[in-house]
């Protein structure tokens, strides 16, 4: 065992965990302190994510070294037995000096015989335990290497790093009307938020701000998560839209309650042949913390992704469609049951959703490269839980990218753009 080595490392890696959190936590002074999240300001959960996700790595490399540490123990033992045994010889060659001198020369040549072997074996022990040492100082300078990189990135400050626009309003398109042109990140404050948060607003040529509540990338952000996350949003916000997160079910509700205008959620996905299709949903709007943000919807309002919210038939019962409907449902996540099935759909699946029995549509749910993925896959309650749109892709089958995004009802169909393709939709909206 060397316990001072191991302890060194131990506190090399503490040193930097603690400090890191440290430096974060006083550079966020000169940021807003509403800003909730950033690709370079993480929230406190967004500093734990980064963490917990780079810990892993950091402890293998711990144990890989403490495993090494270990042979060369093994080793060291060995040689110590070898010289012991090497001096248990040079003793008994002194015995014999008295003895018989043919008898003695016969002895002689057998410990030389003996000797050459022993030395042959040391020396292949020490070029291993050279390279054991030489193996083990790489990894010491890695780790001090991704240390002072570490401490680099926690000391920058996240104001000078982040581009935040000047231009606020109630919510993206309220910012685009202002003459805002640039998509980014913005604060807002809806009429009855009691502060302002950043969003990443989408301002397209037509003028339309959309307000981006969800956005799935490459994986990169884990969405299994519990209510207060949700509820308080988690992953990171970024001005050149790279990032993944989820905006916060209370930001949400706030966004969508009291709108004078009804707000349309348009939902983009992306599949792994980068085929695109969306789907929108008019009068969107999510219900207070007290009725478990609970999902409501005027209509389907088009889209050529299909309409999974109502729900699918999977063939398995006559019931599928009615109890995979997500239209008024209330929020389930890990640790709060909302849905009505008697499990825990959320639990199973992972992830916060508005949960029904279970679903038709999951776009916070697992990220599975390459898309296709089986009941072995999915852990073990071997049920769908990918990024799942059934209409356009079936359960068994997890999409690549997923936009979930906002915008008042009368800017939907502003300029053509996408929706042009929708003809109910327009049927609809001309009906109103
Ligand atoms: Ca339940």
């Amino acid at each position: 065992m060397a316990p001072s080595l191991l302890a060194t490392a131990g506190g090399l890696l503490l040193l930097f965990s603690f400090s890191s959190a440290q430096s974060r936590g006083d550079s966020l002074g000169p940021c807003t302190p509403n800003d909730g999240f950033g690709k370079y300001c993480p929230t406190t959960c967004g500093v734990t994510d980064y963490m917990l996700k780079y810990m892993p790595m950091m402890d293998g490399e711990l144990d890989r070294m403490q495993q090494e540490l270990d042979t060369i123990t093994n080793l060291t033992q060995g040689a110590e037995q070898t010289i012991t045994y090497m001096k248990d010889t040079t003793t008994q060659v002194n015995k014999n000096s008295q003895e018989d001198f043919f008898k003695q020369t016969t002895n002689m040549m057998d410990d030389i015989v003996r000797y050459e072997k022993t030395i042959n074996a040391q020396e292949q022990q020490i070029f291993e335990l050279q390279n054991l040492v030489a193996s083990n100082e790489r990894r010491m300078s890695d780790l001090k290497k991704a240390s002072v990189l570490m401490q680099q990135r926690c000391s920058e400050p996240c104001k000078e790093s982040v581009e935040i626009q000047s231009l606020t309003g109630t919510d993206c398109q309220d910012v685009a009307n202002k003459g805002a042109t640039t998509s980014g990140l913005y604060y807002v404050k809806p009429a009855k938020s009691p502060e302002q948060f950043l969003v990443y607003c989408e301002i397209d040529s037509f003028g339309r701000g959309f307000t981006v509540i969800q956005r799935r990338r490459d994986g990169s952000v884990d969405f299994h998560k519990d209510w207060i996350q949700y509820k308080n949003g988690f992953g990171y916000l970024s001005p050149d839209d790279t990032t993944e997160f989820w905006l916060g079910n209370e930001k949400i509700h706030l966004l969508t309650a009291n709108t004078a205008m009804p707000t349309v959620l348009r939902i983009e996905l992306v599949d792994w042949s980068g085929n695109k299709r969306y789907a929108d949903y008019t009068m969107f709007r999510l219900g207070p913390e007290v009725d478990m943000y609970r999902l409501t919807y005027g209509y389907y309002f088009g889209g050529d992704a299909g309409d999974a919210f109502d729900g699918f038939d999977f063939g398995d019962d006559p019931s599928d469609k009615f109890y995979t409907s997500h239209n008024g449902m209330q929020f389930s996540t890990v640790d709060k049951d909302n849905d009505k099935y008697q499990g825990s759909c959320a639990q199973q699946d992972g992830s916060g959703w508005w949960m029904n029995r279970c679903h038709a549509a999951h776009l916070n749910g697992k990220y599975y490269q390459g898309g296709t993925y089986t009941e072995k896959d999915a852990g073990e309650f071997g049920y769908d839980n990918g990024i799942i749109w059934v209409t356009w892709h079936n359960r068994w089958y997890s999409l690549k990218e997923t936009t979930m995004k906002i915008i008042p009802l009368n800017r939907i169909t502003a300029g053509g753009g996408q929706h042009t393709g929708g003809q109910a939709g327009i049927k609809q909206f001309g009906g109103l």
